[in-house]
């Protein structure tokens, strides 16, 4: 074999990056894309990717986090499954002098120090397009909706919410009769959804919060009997392939796209915050939006 080059520099430290990256989870087609992102921004970049799926559990996310600072990697970064919480273990990242960069989700901390960039959608702003769209589609009628939240006190569903209520604050006929999470996952948004056609005799939107909780509710309505984006309209956030294929299939009526595909960006960022370069404290993801005759065109070339 070859004989061993000793590495010149000090402490034996190879120039390739080593980023820890703690996921939330795989809950979600959402999820899943931004992992294969994360996965394959990382090859590309030739950066040696630490990964680790907590499960949707915020004390599994600090468990890997502090992992990564006993392994001295080089960058920490992660998407926050709830926003609260984070201070303690983003303090002990910050006394080992590793950065730490926030993905997807957003947390609450007062301290702005405790990272060095947050990369991800605007998700009021996603809520916001989902009630214009319900406010221009239904104009002056009485419009029941039901809600299904995501998880509870994570970013998304907090401002899904918010941006959604602010939305329609100025149309006293679109009232929102029932609010529950469905913890952004099919089965989730299924369950909600029979308990909410159990005890709401006139529902005449489903305003969900992913297209997995969406995906769900259809199930729940056409075992009740009814034709979902017909006698209950629904209208759902991320874009995902299977929730395109039912919007096109008419089935969801109007989806708000929340862009998975945050890797390049993470991966640049890192690359820039350990070469000491400037990088803005939050980069906002581009994304659209799609009516059931714009899925229609989009489905065959859609990356996830
Ligand atoms: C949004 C992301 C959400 C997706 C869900 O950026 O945090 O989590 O909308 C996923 O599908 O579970
Ligand atoms: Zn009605």
């Amino acid at each position: 074999g070859e004989d061993s080059v000793a590495s010149s520099e000090a402490g034996g430290s190879s120039d390739t990056i080593t980023m820890g990256f703690a996921q939330v989870g795989a809950e979600s087609g959402w999820r899943t894309a931004n992992t294969k992102s994360i996965q394959e921004s990382a090859k590309a970049a030739g950066i040696e990717l630490k990964f680790s799926d907590a499960q949707q559990k915020q004390e599994n996310q600090i468990k890997a986090i502090r992992s990564y600072i006993q392994q001295k990697v080089d960058v920490i970064a992660f998407s926050p499954v709830v926003e609260t919480g984070w201070d303690s273990v983003l303090q002990e990242a910050k006394r080992a002098k590793i950065p730490v960069i926030l993905t997807d989700r957003a947390v609450d901390s007062e301290d702005e120090t405790l990272y060095e960039t947050f990369i991800g959608s605007d998700f009021v702003e996603e809520g916001k397009k989902a009630g214009e769209w319900l406010v221009q589609e239904v104009g002056t009628a009485e419009t029941n909706v039901v809600e299904l939240q995501g998880t509870t006190g994570a970013a998304p569903a907090n401002d899904r919410r918010d941006g959604f209520e602010e939305a329609v604050s100025g149309s006293p006929n679109i009232k929102v009769i029932a609010s529950q999470t469905g913890d952004f996952t099919r089965s989730g948004g299924k369950e909600v959804m029979e308990a909410f056609l159990k005890s709401n005799p006139d529902i005449d939107v489903v305003y969900a919060h992913n297209d997995d909780m969406g995906l769900g509710a259809i199930e729940a309505i056409e075992a009740a009997g009814k034709v979902p984006g017909q006698d209950i309209k629904i209208i759902t956030v991320d874009a995902v392939k299977d929730g395109m294929q039912a919007l096109a299939d008419g089935k969801i009526n109007f989806i708000v796209e929340c862009s998975p595909l945050l890797g390049d960006q993470l991966m640049d960022a890192a690359q820039k915050v350990l070469a000491g370069e400037e990088v803005e404290k939050r980069i906002v993801t581009e994304e659209t939006t799609f009516t059931q005759e714009q899925a229609v065109e989009a489905l065959p070339t859609r990356k996830y």
